[in-house]
Parts: C-alpha cells; structure tokens; sequence
C-alpha cells in the first residue's frame, strides 16, 4: 500500500543560510500539508541513531557531525504519493546532478551538505515521524 505521509528535515545548512521559509513555500506550493513541525536541533547521539544504517559508511563521522551543529527544521508531510513525490522535489542527492527547479538543485551546497532529508520508504517515514513526533503532535 502506498502510504500519504512522509518525513523531511531542513538541515543544518540551510537553516544557517536563512532558507528556512523560501523551502517551506515551495513545499507548500507543491501541494503537501504540514502536518507535523518545530525546529529542534540533534544532539550528536540522535544523528547516530537517525543515520544508524550508513554507520560503517567513510562519511559517517562527518555526518554526524554536520547533522548536529546546529538547529533543523523537522516536519510530517501529507499528500497522496508523499514518499516518491517529495525525493522528486528535493532532487538527487548530490546537488550536481539534481534536477533544475528541485530544492536541492536551488539551496544545496554539496553531497555532504545538501539542505533536506526526505524519507526513502513509506517503512521509513514511519520510523522516522516518530522519532521526532508523539501522535499528540500529529495535525
Ligand atoms: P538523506 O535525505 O539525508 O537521507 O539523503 P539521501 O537519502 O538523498 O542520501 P543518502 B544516501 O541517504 O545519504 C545520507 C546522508 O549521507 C550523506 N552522504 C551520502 C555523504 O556525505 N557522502 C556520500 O557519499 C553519500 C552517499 C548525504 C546525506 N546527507 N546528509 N546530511
Ligand atoms: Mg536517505
């Protein structure tokens, strides 16, 4: 069953960067509802655990550290195909080979620093909702 909802974070680099609100339109304006969101920041403890499956990966310690070195914006999307519909927004991962128009291809710097995380199943949607969410703040 495809599910409606999926996870996102605007990251570390562009809260810092102040395009917190530029991200949050377009996210809108591409047809999903908020219906979950605060600004938080992960302790270095929370990046291991969130990132647990990329654990024996060379880049782990610098994701780790990039995750938690300031505040994000966490949020629950809702729209029909949310998981597929919103890696299509955000765009690939390396920022280079995002498509244009996609928010990664406008805010993203780089592999290791590239503005939004987007779940990657609607399994770790799920998982990834409740690690930052109860369901009293599900809207
Ligand atoms: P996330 O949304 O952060 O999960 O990114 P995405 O799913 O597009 O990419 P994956 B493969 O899950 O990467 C997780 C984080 O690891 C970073 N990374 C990845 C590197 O720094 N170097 C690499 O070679 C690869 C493959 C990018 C992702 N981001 N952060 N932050
Ligand atoms: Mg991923």
């Amino acid at each position: 069953m495809i599910s409606n909802r999926t996870f996102t974070m605007i990251k570390p680099d562009a809260v810092e960067k102040g395009y917190t609100g530029a991200i949050l339109n377009k996210i809108n304006a591409s047809g999903f509802r908020i219906v979950s969101m605060k600004m938080t920041q992960l302790s270095r403890r929370d990046a291991e655990l969130f990132y647990a499956i990329h654990k024996d990966r060379p880049f782990f310690g610098d994701l780790v550290a990039f995750m938690s070195r300031g505040p994000i914006v966490a949020a629950v999307l809702e729209k029909d195909n949310a998981v597929n519909d919103f890696r299509t927004l955000i765009g690939s991962t390396n920022p280079e080979e995002a498509a244009v128009g996609t928010i990664r291809k406008l805010y993203a710097s780089s592999v290791g620093e590239n503005a939004v995380h987007g779940s990657d199943s609607d399994e770790n949607a799920v998982i990834e909702s409740q690690f930052h969410f109860s369901g009293r703040e599900m809207f």
